[in-house]
């Protein structure tokens, strides 16, 4: 795939939405150079990246001669659409749709709810101290988990992984949102299915090789975290 490994992608090693991207140029087997916007540092609203992605967020795929692609469910649905293989995405309607609607669940309602940009604004504009963002992070977090665990736990289209037996965006969402719960140190009680899952994806070297504290850029591991 030489044309692939044109694309450079905005990143920064925690960010769920970047891993996104990470785990599925893995599984295609597609590289991608990672360039660093530091979200601690506040790089996403400078001018410079205002241009490549006017919502100041990451991740962002660059390929030469084409317009910043953003958005990571976006970003994925073009990368199954030029290397189909390994699939992705189940091959009956009903099947992608199902992937489809657990990834937004994730991506769309869950996600949005914890980046930076609500940080910053819950902190400086709605008197949140560290403590009420983190009572915050918990149960937005907490709220697409165990919506996402009744769903696998009772959908007959669940398998090995979140539909089927290959993975899926499904798995990938899903694997997003805890490995930044992970960072963030929350863990959900009484999940066993979505458990079950991750374990699939913690031997699995396409995830393994995205996970945030394998990034440049990424601090040492916490002692308590991984
Ligand atoms: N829906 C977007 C989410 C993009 C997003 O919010 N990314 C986070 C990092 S995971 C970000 O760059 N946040 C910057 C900010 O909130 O200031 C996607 O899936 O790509």
């Amino acid at each position: 795939m030489s044309e692939c490994s044109q694309f450079e992608l905005f990143g920064f090693w925690r960010s769920s939405a970047t891993y996104r991207v990470r785990v599925a140029l893995n599984l295609k087997k597609m590289d991608a150079q990672e360039m660093t916007i530091d979200l601690d540092a506040g790089q996403q609203q400078s001018p410079e990246f205002l241009k490549v992605n006017p919502l100041g967020a990451l991740p962002t795929l660059i390929e030469p001669g084409q317009q910043p692609l953003t958005q990571s469910l976006a970003i994925l649905e073009y990368l199954e659409e030029l290397q189909p293989t390994p699939p992705l995405l189940p091959s009956d309607p009903r099947g992608r749709a199902r992937v489809r609607s657990i990834s937004s669940m994730l991506t769309a309602d869950t996600h949005p709810l914890v980046v930076p940009r609500v940080k910053n604004y819950l902190m400086e504009r709605a008197g949140f101290d560290l403590a009420a963002w983190r009572d915050w992070q918990i149960q937005w977090f907490g709220a697409g988990i165990r919506a996402t665990e009744r769903r696998l736990a009772t959908e007959t289209g669940t398998g090995i992984w979140c539909h089927g037996d290959s993975p899926t965006f499904a798995d990938i969402a899903l694997a997003s949102i805890i490995a930044v719960m992970r960072v963030f140190q929350i863990s959900i009680p009484n999940t066993p299915t979505i458990d079950r899952i991750i374990a699939k994806c913690d031997t699995h070297e396409a995830f393994l090789k995205a996970a945030p504290y394998r990034q440049i850029g990424a601090p040492p591991v916490p002692v308590s975290g991984r």
